[in-house]
């Protein structure tokens, strides 16, 4: 079974709008997807912002869904300049920017037995680019920094660019692979570039959430029917 996260309604309005058959579950406040896209069964959920909320509705799709794989699709504040609106990433890796308790020697976003920065499945990431190939898509490839922070601010921004050698930025991608690593759930994190995490991206933000949020979601149902 294969799980699909979004964080915002925008995120997961366009995958909801292509499944066939929905049934909604509802699990402590949130609701819970489940449909068929093509031949695909599939949960999907929006788990509301920030990295407690995604961590919630991951542990759910899997501890209560069975689910076996795990596909986040949204948008995000380009950190990496050559990242323009619209654009698709997909994280190699995530890393929570906000984690600091070098007080204790550690460094920035490590934590004691779980670690810094959480790999995204290979094999996943593989069946990207072969579709990314397939349809002549522009896919880029890198680290997506995480954080309870919208960031929109230069100087936020080459500070997580600096450290953490950030390619985009966003609030909810590195809790769910957190959670997929602690379960053994292989996960692929794909985003669309809303706005570049400078002093317009509120403004971005808000006039690029839906185009973005549906060029993320129509590319992660293309892996979903590769699968
Ligand atoms: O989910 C949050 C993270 N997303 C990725 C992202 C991002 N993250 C960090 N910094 C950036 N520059 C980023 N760019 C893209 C997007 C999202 C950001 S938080 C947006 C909150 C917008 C909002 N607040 N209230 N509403 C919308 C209205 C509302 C009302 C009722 C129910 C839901 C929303």
């Amino acid at each position: 079974m294969i799980g699909i996260i979004g964080a915002m309604r925008e995120e997961i309005d366009p995958i909801l709008g292509k499944l066939s058959g929905v049934k909604t579950y509802l699990v402590g406040d949130n609701k819970y997807y489940e449909g068929v896209y093509g031949e695909k069964a599939v949960f999907a959920a929006y788990s509301r912002i920030g990295k407690v909320n995604a961590a919630i509705t991951a542990t759910i799709l899997i501890e209560r869904f069975g689910v076996k794989t795990i596909l986040f699709s949204g948008v995000a504040g380009a950190i990496n300049n050559s990242l323009h609106i619209g654009d698709l990433i997909y994280a190699t890796r995530l890393v929570q920017h906000d984690v600091d308790i070098t007080a204790f020697g550690h460094p920035l976003g490590f934590i004691p037995e779980t670690g810094d920065f959480f790999a995204t499945d290979p094999n996943l990431n593989k069946v990207a680019e072969s579709i990314a190939f397939e349809r002549g898509i522009k896919l880029g490839k890198g680290i997506i920094a995480t954080g309870d922070q919208f960031i929109a601010d230069g100087a936020k921004k080459t500070q997580i660019a600096e450290r953490y050698k950030a390619d985009a930025v966003e609030m909810e991608g590195a809790a769910v692979a957190c959670v997929c690593a602690s379960f053994g759930v292989p996960i692929f994190v794909l985003r669309s570039i809303s706005d570049a995490a400078d002093m317009d991206a509120g403004f971005n933000f808000d006039a690029f959430l839906e185009s973005s949020a549906r060029i993320s979601a129509d590319f992660v149902l293309d892996i979903v029917a590769k699968l």
